[in-house]
């Protein structure tokens, strides 16, 4: 036996903000809900599932009009017509509650939806399975509606769906808030979340207890592939659990760490090499990407330079549109700061300066060098072995030079950072 456990489809989940995007794609975003939606379909009919969980929030709120539930009947449809007749059980979360999407066409007799108002039990015998589930009547649930699931049915593979945030007290959770503990003593074998858009295995056996995350990432900070879980169960034992993306659009975040040398050229170029990267990660996918560069850089003061700025942003725009469409730069940060001066630093009269003047007089100097290298002493006496196994003698001057520098090194990158800040 198969099924798919999915959850926080959003369809059609308005995307703000987004004509204010010279060149986004508004179109194949705004679809891509719905495209998710259709993605999961196409797959649970390949898979030959069994059955298909929603584990709420199918909808994003409201519906603007009657054509967010006719799409959504046609797809139900096209699992009612496939294999003799997929099942789906789908389960109102917060975003979906009843008292929110009261708008209504009636679906297909494949559908089942779990009541709002008391805990359901859907058995499919044939399979030897049992479904409970609870609904939410109102957008806020502080209670933990679990308080009421009957106790498993034997003989059956049981399975728990729930909209919850899983933690938290009613006191300020108003999600259906209750705790992995509570849902393992109830004895199911499996509890299909939802609510929760990061896909995570909370429990991953006895029960398992999953949040498959949500289909469709809508913005950077539902970055990376999104998906279901395709769950196999034999003799009432699961057998496995996979990841299938059903995303349209992967949202990336490309991070990009120039060196004191780098210019624009290589600039350019690393953004080359990591775009064709992401484009082949995607597999097919329009990848919105947010591009970071950082790094202390020559070139940042030609991007401090309004003209040289823009020209730039173009270039990378341009680079990103060699992938016919399939990568959108959504945004470019540039963090970059100068590159230290140390001379400059080190003639300043300011603490930075004083401490360079006292690393260069230490490494210049054997006899203060190896006055310090006595501060090593309580070091090399408790752990000797430790320091000749590591091949390290710190009574040798060159290894003294070598960690000074590296000191030098990393205390000049945080407190110049410091200063550039201030
Ligand atoms: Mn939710």
């Amino acid at each position: 036996m198969k099924f798919i456990h999915a959850a926080d489809l959003h369809i059609d989940s308005p995307l703000l903000g987004l004509e204010a995007y010279e060149g986004a794609p508004v179109e194949r975003l705004r679809e891509a809900t719905r495209e998710a939606f259709g993605a999961l379909v196409s797959l649970a009919i390949e898979q030959t599932v069994d059955f298909v969980i929603l584990a709420g929030d199918l909808f994003d709120g409201p519906w603007k009009d009657m054509k967010t539930g006719l799409w959504t009947a046609a797809q139900f449809r096209r699992l009612a017509t496939a294999n003799g007749g997929i099942p789906v059980y789908i389960l109102r979360g917060n975003h979906d509650s009843a008292s929110e999407v009261r708008k209504a066409v009636t679906w297909g007799e494949n559908v089942h939806e779990f009541s709002v108002r008391h805990p359901q039990t859907f058995k499919l015998k044939d399979m030897g399975v049992a479904l409970h589930g609870q609904g939410f009547a109102k957008r806020d649930v502080p209670h933990d509606l679990t308080d009421n699931y009957p106790q498993p049915v034997e003989g059956m593979f049981n399975i728990g769906v729930l909209h919850t945030s899983l933690t938290g007290s009613s006191v300020h959770d108003t999600y259906a808030p209750t705790s992995p503990q509570k849902l393992a003593a109830l004895g199911y074998d499996y509890w299909a979340l939802g609510h929760i858009h990061r896909r995570d295995i909370v429990n991953d056996s006895s029960p398992v207890i999953a949040f498959s995350g949500n289909t469709q990432g809508r913005h950077i900070n539902e970055s990376d592939a999104k998906g279901c879980w395709l769950v196999g169960v034999e003799n009432g034992r699961i057998e496995s659990m996979e990841f299938r993306a059903t995303d349209v659009v992967r949202w990336r975040r490309l991070e990009i760490e120039l060196d004191e040398n780098s210019g624009r050229a290589e600039l350019l170029d690393m953004a080359g090499r990591r775009f064709h990267e992401c484009h082949e990660q995607s597999e097919g996918r329009l990848a919105a990407v947010r591009l970071t560069v950082s790094g202390r850089t020559q070139l940042h003061a030609e991007l401090t330079k309004h003209e040289t700025r823009e020209e730039l942003l173009a270039e990378l725009r341009n680079a990103a549109n060699h992938f016919d469409g399939e990568i959108w730069l959504e945004q470019i940060h540039l963090n970059t700061a100068p590159p230290i001066d140390r001379d400059k630093l080190k003639a300043g009269g300011d603490l930075l300066g004083e401490l360079l003047r006292d690393i260069d007089r230490l490494a210049d100097n054997d006899e203060l060098l190896a006055e310090t290298t006595r501060c090593l002493t309580p070091l090399m006496e408790k752990s000797p072995t430790e320091l000749q196994h590591a091949n390290v003698d710190p009574q040798d001057q060159e290894t003294m030079r070598r960690w000074l520098r590296q000191a030098e090194g990393l205390l000049l990158a945080h407190l110049a950072d410091v200063e550039d800040r201030g």
